[in-house]
C-alpha cells in the first residue's frame, strides 16, 4: 500500500529570529535556543526535518536533498579523537581567589592582590578508561586546572596523586600502552588488572612508589570533590628581580579527602556509572560549590641539594613534615558547563601554557610533556587554530601574528602580518604588535654538558620512599594496598609477572610482600628484587599521606539514603533527615516503589529511588525506617536485603527502627550488629548516631573482619 505522504508543520517560522541572524556581525545563531527557526548550517530555513526528498511516495531518495546530506555530513563528523589518555573527563567553571600578594616569590600577576579571582576551567578524569567507561575505576585521576590570567592562560596539569609511575618521557607510551586494554583483545577496560600492565610495572621499579598510590585508597575517590590535587614536577617561581624559587603545587578539598571501598567501587560502577559526574553536576546546580586550597611547598636551591632525593624527580615528593604548605588562594567550581562538548570536551590543556613569573624545571618528564600536549591537541582538535575556541582562548587582550590554518576564526586585521616591520598609520597600515620587557622571560639557569642517553644516580632509589607512603598509612589502609594488589595480581595469568612484583614488595616492606604472597597462593617468597641502592628503610613517616589520618570529621557534601515503606514513623523519618541536613549532609529517599510512601502519620513522603536503583553503595551513610509490615516485605526483597548487607559489610554507619529486625536478619547481618549499627529508639540516638557518622566509616568493622579471618589480613 502506498504510504499517504506526511508534511511538517510543527516548525513555525518566527520573525524574532530571521532579525537576530546578521544582527552585531553574528551570523551562527543556533537553532537550540527558544521558538527559532530551524536552519541548515548556512542559515536556510528548513521546511521539513522529518522526511528525506524522495521520488514519488515510495521512490528512491534524490541525492539532490541537501538538507539531508548536510545533516548526515555533520552528524557522522560529530567525533574528535578521544584524548588517548585522561578520556572519560568532567568539568566545570569557577574561578581562583589570590589570599595574600605572592609578590615575594613570583610576579604572576594572578598571585600580585590579595582578593583577586581569576576565571579557571577545571577538568577531572581518569586517565585508562576510554570515554564511554565507568568512573569508578581503580585508577588516578587527572585534576587539570586552566587559569585565564590577565597575563595568559596558565595550565596546572595535575593528578590527584603526587608522584608518577616514570622518571623519563620517552616511557610514556610503553606505560600507556600497558595499562590500556591489551591490543589483541581490545580488554580489560579502564582497568589495571591485567597481565600487560603488571608485565611492565614489574620490569620497572621506579614505577613503584606510584603503584602503592595506585593500590590505596587514593584511586577510588568518592568523588572529585573529595580528592587532592598536584602539580606533581617542581615548577619555579620567579619574583620582579629575577630570583627564583621552586614550587610544587598541592590543592586541598574544602570537604576533606574520602574515597570508598573496593567492593563498593565495584557495585557503584554497575549502579551508577556516573557516580563521579553526577556528584559534581548535582553540588554545582544545588549552589553547593566545591572548593578547594592552593597549597605551595617553596623551597630553594639549597634544600633541593640538601634533600635525600633529586627534586626533578617525579617518582618522589617532599613530605609536607619537611616542606610545609604555605596556602595561597582557592579555587571554587560554580558553574556548569553550558555544552560538554563544546567546553569539557574541547578544552585543550598544555603544560607549556605558564605565565611570567613561572618557570618550568628541569624535570625531564615535565620537559617530555612540553611536546606532548601541544602536540596531542593538533592531532584532536584538528589543527593549529584550537585556541580560536572560547574554552582555550586567552581572556586577556592579546596579539600576534599567527594566521591561517584550518578553521581560522580571527585573522589579524590589516596589512602586515610579520614583525619587525616599519609600517605606521601615516604610511597607511598598523605596525601590529610588538615584544615587551615585561614579558616572559626563561630563568637564566646555567645549563651545559654533554649530551647523554642516561638516567642519574640522582634518581636510583626506587623503593624508600614507597615504603614510607606504605608505612604512613594505618593498618586498615595498609589492608586496603594488600588487598588491592592481591585483586590485581590475581587477574594476572602468568605466575612469573606476580613472582616478579612480590620480589619488588620485599624491598619495601617484608609484611606487605608477605600478605600478599599470602594472598595469591604464592608458597616461597622469591629472592628481593635487585635494588640500584640500598633502600632507606628509616624514613620518618608523614601523617599527610593517609586520608584516615586527615578525616576532616564533618558531614557536609556527604549523602544520607533513607530507606522507607509506607507507614514508617514520620517522626523518627523527620528527625533524622533534620539532623542530617543541620550537619550538613544531603538526604535522599529510598522506598518500595519510586511514587514515594506514606508515612505513620498520613504525609506523602516522595522518593528518589526505588529500592533497586537506589542502592546503598550510592551513598555515605544508610538507615531504614520501616513499619512491621514494610519490614516484613522488605526482608523478602533480595534488594532491600543488599540494601543493608552492603552497608554493613562497606563499614557504613547504619540506623534503623525497632521493626527493621526481620530485615536484618535475613541479610544475615544481625549476629554481627555493633556500635556503628544504631536502633533508633529516641531523639537522643538520632543525634548521637549523626555525630557518630562524622567518622565516615566504621573502621573497627573491618579491623575486627581482619582479627577474625587470619589474624591480620581481611
Ligand atoms: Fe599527561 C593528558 C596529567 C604525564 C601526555 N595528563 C593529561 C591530563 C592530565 C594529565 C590531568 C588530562 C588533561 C585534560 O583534562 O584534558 N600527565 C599528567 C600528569 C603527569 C602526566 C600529572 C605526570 C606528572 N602526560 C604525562 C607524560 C606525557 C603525557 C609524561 C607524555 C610525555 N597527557 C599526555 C597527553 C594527554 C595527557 C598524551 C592526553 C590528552 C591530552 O594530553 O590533552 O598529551
Amino acid at each position: 500500500m502506498p504510504k499517504s505522504k506526511s508534511t511538517n508543520s510543527d516548525v513555525v517560522a518566527s520573525e524574532s529570529v530571521l532579525e537576530t541572524v546578521g544582527a552585531g556581525g553574528e551570523t551562527h545563531q543556533q537553532a537550540s535556543g527558544g521558538s527559532s527557526v530551524l536552519t541548515t548550517d548556512q542559515g536556510m530555513p528548513v521546511s521539513d526535518n522529518q522526511n528525506s526528498l524522495r521520488v514519488g511516495l515510495r521512490g528512491p531518495m534524490a541525492m539532490e536533498d541537501q538538507v539531508y546530506r548536510e545533516k548526515m555530513f555533520h552528524f557522522d563528523h560529530e567525533r574528535i579523537p578521544e584524548r588517548v589518555v585522561h578520556a572519560r573527563g568532567y568539568g566545570a567553571h569557577g574561578f581562583f581567589e589570590t589570599y595574600d600578594s605572592l609578590a615575594d616569590v613570583t610576579s604572576a600577576d594572578l598571585f600580585q592582590r590579595a582578593g583577586e579571582k581569576t576565571p579557571v576551567f577545571t577538568r577531572f578524569s581518569t586517565v585508562a578508561g576510554n570515554k564511554g567507561s565507568f568512573d569508578l575505576a581503580r585508577d588516578v585521576r587527572g585534576f587539570a586546572v586552566k587559569f585565564y590570567t590577565q597575563e595568559g592562560n596558565w595550565d596546572l596539569v595535575g593528578n590527584n596523586i603526587p608522584v608518577f609511575f616514570i622518571q623519563d618521557p620517552i616511557k610514556f607510551p610503553d606505560l600507556v600502552h600497558a595499562a590500556k586494554q591489551e591490543p589483541d583483545r581490545d580488554f580489560p577496560q579502564a582497568q589495571t588488572a591485567h597481565d600487560n600492565f603488571w608485565d611492565f610495572i614489574s620490569l620497572m621499579p621506579e614505577s613503584m612508589h606510584m603503584i602503592m598510590w595506585t593500590m590505596s585508597d587514593r584511586a577510588i575517590p568518592r568523588g572529585f570533590r573529595f580528592m587532592e590535587g598536584f602539580g606533581v614536577h617542581t615548577f619555579r617561581m620567579v619574583d620582579a628581580e629575577g630570583k627564583s624559587t621552586f614550587v610544587k603545587f598541592h590543592w586541598r578539598p574544602k570537604l576533606g579527602m574520602q574515597s570508598v571501598v573496593w567492593n563498593e567501587a565495584v557495585k557503584i560502577n554497575g549502579a551508577d556509572p556516573d557516580f563521579h559526574r553526577r556528584d559534581l553536576w548535582n553540588a554545582i546546580s544545588k549552589g553547593e560549590f566545591p572548593e578547594w586550597e592552593l597549597g605551595l611547598q617553596l623551597f630553594d636551591e639549597d634544600f633541593a641539594n640538601s634533600f635525600a632525593f633529586d627534586v626533578l624527580d617525579s617518582t618522589k615528593l617532599i613530605p609536607e613534615e619537611l616542606v610545609p604548605l604555605r596556602i595561597v588562594g582557592r579555587l571554587v567550581l560554580d558553574r556548569l558547563p553550558d555544552n560538554f562538548f563544546a567546553e569539557t570536551e574541547q578544552v585543550a590543556f598544555c603544560t607549556q601554557n605558564i605565565v611570567p613569573g613561572l618557570d618550568f624545571s628541569n624535570d625531564p618528564l615535565l620537559q617530555g610533556r612540553n611536546f606532548s600536549y601541544l602536540d596531542t591537541q593538533i592531532k584532536r582538535l584538528g589543527g593549529p587554530n584550537f585556541t580560536h575556541l572560547p574554552i582555550n582562548a586567552p581572556k586577556c587582550p592579546f596579539a600576534h601574528f599567527q594566521q591561517d590554518g584550518h578553521m581560522a576564526y580571527h585573522n589579524p586585521k590589516g596589512r602586515v602580518n610579520y614583525e619587525p616591520n616599519s609600517w605606521t598609520p601615516a604610511l597607511g597600515a598598523e605596525p601590529g604588535p610588538r615584544e615587551t620587557p615585561m614579558g616572559f622571560k626563561t630563568f637564566p639557569e646555567d645549563a651545559s654538558g654533554a649530551k647523554l642517553r642516561i638516567r642519574p644516580d640522582s634518581f636510583a632509589d626506587h623503593y624508600s620512599q614507597a615504603r614510607q607512603f606504605y608505612l604512613s598509612q594505618t593498618l586498615i589502609e595498609q589492608g586496603h594496598i594488600q588487598n588491592a594488589l592481591i585483586f590485581e595480581l590475581s587477574r594476572v595469568e602468568r605466575p612469573d609477572i606476580r613472582l616478579r612484583i612480590v620480589s619488588h614488595l620485599l624491598n619495601i616492606d617484608a609484611e606487605l610482600a608477605t600478605q600478599v604472597a599470602s594472598g595469591l597462593g604464592i608458597a616461597e617468597l622469591p629472592a628481593p628484587a635487585p635494588s640500584a641502592v640500598a633502600p632507606n628503610m628509616d624514613l620518618p613517616l608523614s601523617d599527610a599521606l593517609s586520608i584516615q589520618k586527615k578525616n576532616p570529621k564533618v558531614l557536609t557534601g556527604r549523602k544520607f539514603g533513607i530507606f522507607v515503606t509506607d507507614g514508617a514513623d514520620a517522626s523518627l523519618v523527620n528527625g533524622l533527615s533534620a539532623a542530617a541536613i543541620k550537619a550538613g549532609a544531603a538526604v535522599e529517599y529510598i522506598a518500595p516503589v519510586i511514587g514515594g510512601v506514606e508515612l505513620s502519620d498520613g504525609t506523602w513522603l516522595a522518593a528518589q529511588y526505588k529500592i533497586d536503583g537506589g542502592p546503598s553503595v550510592l551513598f555515605d551513610f544508610v538507615a531504614v525506617i520501616a513499619s512491621a509490615n514494610g519490614a516484613a516485605r522488605a526482608a523478602k526483597v533480595p534488594a532491600a536485603r543488599d540494601f543493608v548487607s552492603d552497608a554493613f559489610g562497606h563499614f557504613k554507619f547504619l540506623a534503623y527502627s525497632p521493626e527493621v529486625k526481620p530485615l536484618l536478619v535475613k541479610a544475615g547481618i544481625v549476629e554481627d550488629l555493633d556500635e556503628a549499627c544504631v536502633e533508633l529508639s529516641s531523639a537522643k540516638a538520632v543525634k548521637a548516631f549523626v555525630e557518630a557518622c562524622k567518622d565516615i566509616r566504621h573502621w573497627t568493622r573491618e579491623a575486627g573482619l581482619m582479627e577474625a579471618m587470619n589474624g591480620g589480613t581481611p
